[in-house]
């Protein structure tokens, strides 16, 4: 059996069901054969298994575009990790009033970076907006590889995540990172999770960027994912000290794609960011 690609949909009559996007642009119907929970499906011991004991069954298929995908989480805390490429590192430097050290000494230091970045109810689709604050003048995407890892702290699958940050007020005091980092829609995940790839694979992707303002490229960029200058396993590790997270937990890996320092988003452009092996996340912007 090849990769996966689950998905969280609204059906047309607005039920949210548990699918398998095929490469055929359908959806096969998990929920129909009894897979009603995202974070329990990821618990199994084998993920793979589990739905190929599936299709021995007549499962129900409906066209992606019958289906609304939502945010492929439930219960799950989003985290981030920060300044693991070497582009961020210098990107914080710059707009740093006086903090240039803090971001010096935690790219080399044996502990990362790690902070909570958002609730799952508050965290946007693919195709839904997604925020920039009103009180800032520079705010910019962070396009991010996001590994999904369940209770027993296994990367379980893959997906995509936009780390939204307001470079002013981070730039300004490190103190206000969180609201820099933390308010309504700044935060998107999606379009599916990827299960099946292991580490070593999911090194070998691009994660590119594009940013549309009235259909015109304003902005691109993109990075291999192998450029971050941690394992996995090791932020994983840090994440999980001292901490349980018994629904399962993403974490955002770091940024390497950073807009030139005059640059900021604005209502509505569109923010494109692909993942090789994953897929496409698209959001446009909106004040909030
Ligand atoms: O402290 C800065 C945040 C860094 C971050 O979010 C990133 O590198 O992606
Ligand atoms: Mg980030």
């Amino acid at each position: 059996m090849n990769n996966l690609r689950l998905c969280r949909y609204l059906n047309k009559s607005n039920d949210t069901r548990i699918g398998l996007v095929t490469n055929e642009n359908f959806i096969v119907d998990l929920t129909a054969a009894g897979i009603h929970r995202m974070d329990t499906l990821l618990e199994s011991d084998d993920i793979k298994e589990s739905i190929s004991k599936l299709s021995g069954q007549n499962l129900t298929k409906i066209e992606t575009k019958d289906a609304r995908l939502l945010v492929p989480l439930e219960h799950q805390e989003v985290w981030a990790a920060g300044i693991t490429y070497s582009r961020s590192k210098k990107a914080r430097k710059i707009e740093s009033n006086f903090a240039e050290l803090a971001y010096e000494r935690v790219y080399s230091a044996d502990r990362p970076q790690l902070f909570f970045k958002s609730i799952p109810e508050k965290v946007v689709s693919t195709g839904e907006s997604i925020g920039i604050r009103s009180d800032s003048e520079w705010n910019v995407p962070e396009a991010e590889l996001a590994l999904v890892i369940n209770s027993s702290k296994k990367i379980v699958g893959y997906t995509i995540g936009n780390d939204m940050s307001s470079r002013d007020i981070e730039g300004e005091n490190i103190l206000y990172q969180p609201q820099a980092k933390i308010y309504n829609r700044s935060c998107s995940i999606g379009p599916w999770l990827i299960i099946g790839v292991n580490e070593k694979e999911a090194r070998q992707w691009k994660i590119s960027i594009k940013i549309k303002r009235y259909d015109k490229l304003v902005y691109h960029d993109e990075i291999s994912v192998s450029q971050i200058k941690r394992s996995f396993s090791e932020l994983v590790e840090y994440l999980f000290r001292s901490q349980a997270f018994h629904q399962g937990v993403v974490l955002l890996t770091g940024t390497g794609v950073v807009p030139d320092d005059n640059f900021s988003l604005q209502p509505r452009d569109k923010i494109i960011i692909n993942i090789t092996g994953i897929g496409t996340l698209e959001n446009q912007v909106v004040q909030v």
